[in-house]
């Protein structure tokens, strides 16, 4: 089973014109993308980018679909998402293939992937019976209050490079059920990934006779996601990406008193105290490090070790990263596949710099692989450096394989400090086996980040809590728990069934 016929299960076929489509509604005019691979640096496909005159088609169609979606009601919703599970199921090896050779992550990870999109589907479903409102004791005799919610319209998603389906699933599956029709803009980087999974969709709103306009693809860097974030007509945009990015979104979205849902950088660490148990914390913090080749919006970039251990955990993690092998990530015998593209590379190799410069002392050499197998110049070895927690660069998030080794001494509050100086504010973890430390970590004195995790690394969430993070995370809360909610609107409806009309408060107004 390769690669091209991944690309036939998925549907993605050359055109005459060499260029790739995927998407019965919606035809792109503009310039043209290539998608190459990471992994051998060969050219998968090209997709032309979507022009304005393409994006107001596609905002024709999904204004209209919302019509006719808002009213299905939410159960039947659910089973449509239901479907869409179940087509995902069949396509898991095929989508998952085509994530590792695109984006690079190992097959294992790109299976994990499309497991978090079965996984969010089969959560939306039970959600689409369930999208309670509360009920309220009205203060007024023979009146009812009670609250309910609303599908939103159309919500615009703009996906990372990373992750690209998952992330698009953890927001449309929700949306979806909740009555709204979805605009993505995957990564300029992963298009292909966009297409697979809008002709999964594609096939199962036509099987249920319902308009394509539901889910709708458009394609092109960040120009085209000015189409949406200008777009008055979208009230939500769900961005992931860079927080550089994110502020950008933001302000624009704010601009017009629009919603945004973001979901930007972390600098997760993990903080090892003498109480730790050393085998799950190399384990934990080498996945969290290297895993997806850091590029993880949760990946482990801090360690922060209790002096007393110090030079215990340092020198087992150093030891396991001598039995990690680079390469191919459709080989299982590899543990990193390649960074996304040679810029990033780049970004690897200056940070590397940099924490010399400030100081810092590199304990596992990094680098730049060549020769067989690394034709395509994105793989690099996982680095690890010392240093001190206020180095800019350890400040900074750098999406590779480095993690940053910090020494902490005396209480767990000192490990806290070191952990909650960061800009970023995503995931976090403690490994101890101490009851005290843990709670205060998980306190309100403790992590300020939206996960905080025990005796677990930092990455590899599950799809049923709210996955987002606080401070330049951009504070946005994705998939499970209550994080539905902001796909809907919100009212609030008192009803009267008296024949006399009382004010609010006992204003008294009398004719
Ligand atoms: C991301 O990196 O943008 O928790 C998402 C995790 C994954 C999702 C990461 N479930 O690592």
């Amino acid at each position: 089973f390769g690669i091209s016929e991944a690309l036939e299960a998925l549907g993605i076929k050359e055109t005459n014109e060499g260029t790739l489509t995927g998407c019965d509604s919606f035809s792109s005019s503009g310039s043209v993308l290539e998608s190459v691979s990471p992994v051998d640096g060969k050219l998968i496909g090209r997709v032309k980018t979507t022009t304005n005159e393409d994006y107001e088609k596609v905002m024709q169609a999904a204004t209209s679909a919302f019509k006719t979606w808002r009213m299905v009601p939410a159960p039947q919703r659910g089973e449509m998402v239901r479907q869409f599970g179940d087509k995902l199921r069949e396509k898991k090896e095929a989508l998952g293939k085509l994530v590792s050779y695109e984006m690079g992550k190992s097959y294992q990870e790109g299976l994990g992937e499309v497991q978090e999109m079965i996984d969010i589907c089969d959560f939306a479903v039970g959600l689409s019976r369930q999208l309670h409102g509360l009920t309220m004791h009205s203060e007024r005799p023979g009146h009812r209050m009670y609250e309910q919610y609303h599908p939103l319209g159309v919500v615009g998603i703009i996906s990372a490079f990373n992750f690209p389906v998952a992330v698009w699933s953890w927001n449309t599956a929700l949306a979806w059920v909740c009555g709204d029709v979805c605009v993505w803009k995957p990564s300029e980087k992963t298009p292909l990934c966009g297409i697979a999974c809008q002709n999964i969709i594609a096939k199962v709103l036509k099987e249920n006779n319902l308009p394509e306009g539901i889910s709708c693809l458009i394609n092109g860097d960040y120009k085209v996601g000015e189409f949406m974030t200008k777009d008055t007509r979208i009230p939500l945009i769900s961005a992931t990406g860079s927080t550089r990015m994110g502020k950008i979104v933001a302000q624009e979205v704010a601009g017009r008193l629009g919603k945004s849902l973001l979901e930007l950088g972390g600098n997760n660490a993990i903080i090892v105290t003498p109480d730790a148990d050393i085998k799950m914390t190399v384990i934990g913090a080498v996945f969290g490090a290297v895993g997806t080749a850091g590029q993880r919006c949760t990946s482990t970039r801090r360690l922060i070790i209790h002096d007393s251990i110090y030079d215990k955990v340092k020198n087992a993690v150093v030891d396991a990263y001598r039995q990690l092998r680079i390469g191919n990530p459709l080989d299982e015998n590899n543990h990193v596949g390649p960074l996304i593209d040679t810029d990033a590379v780049k970004m690897y190799q200056q940070a590397l710099e940099k924490v010399v410069e400030e100081g810092g002392k590199i304990i596992v050499e990094g680098g730049v692989l060549s020769g067989e197998g690394y034709e395509s110049g994105c793989y690099v070895k996982p680095a690890i450096a010392e240093g001190k927690p206020e180095f800019k660069i350890v400040q900074h998030e750098t999406f590779a394989p480095i993690l940053y080794l910090l020494k902490y001494s005396g209480g767990v509050e000192n490990a806290i400090d070191i952990q909650n100086g960061v800009a970023q504010g995503l995931s976090s973890a403690i490994m101890t086996n101490n009851l005290r430390e843990a709670e205060r970590f998980l306190s309100h004195a403790g992590s300020d980040c939206g996960i905080a995790n025990v005796n677990i690394g930092t990455s590899g969430a599950e799809i049923g809590g709210a996955f987002g993070g606080e401070k330049e995370t951009g504070g946005g809360r994705e998939s499970g728990s209550d994080a539905w909610k902001v796909y809907m609107r919100r009212q609030t409806n008192t009803i009267n069934y008296t024949t006399e009309l009382p004010l609010a408060q006992g204003i008294k107004f009398d004719l």
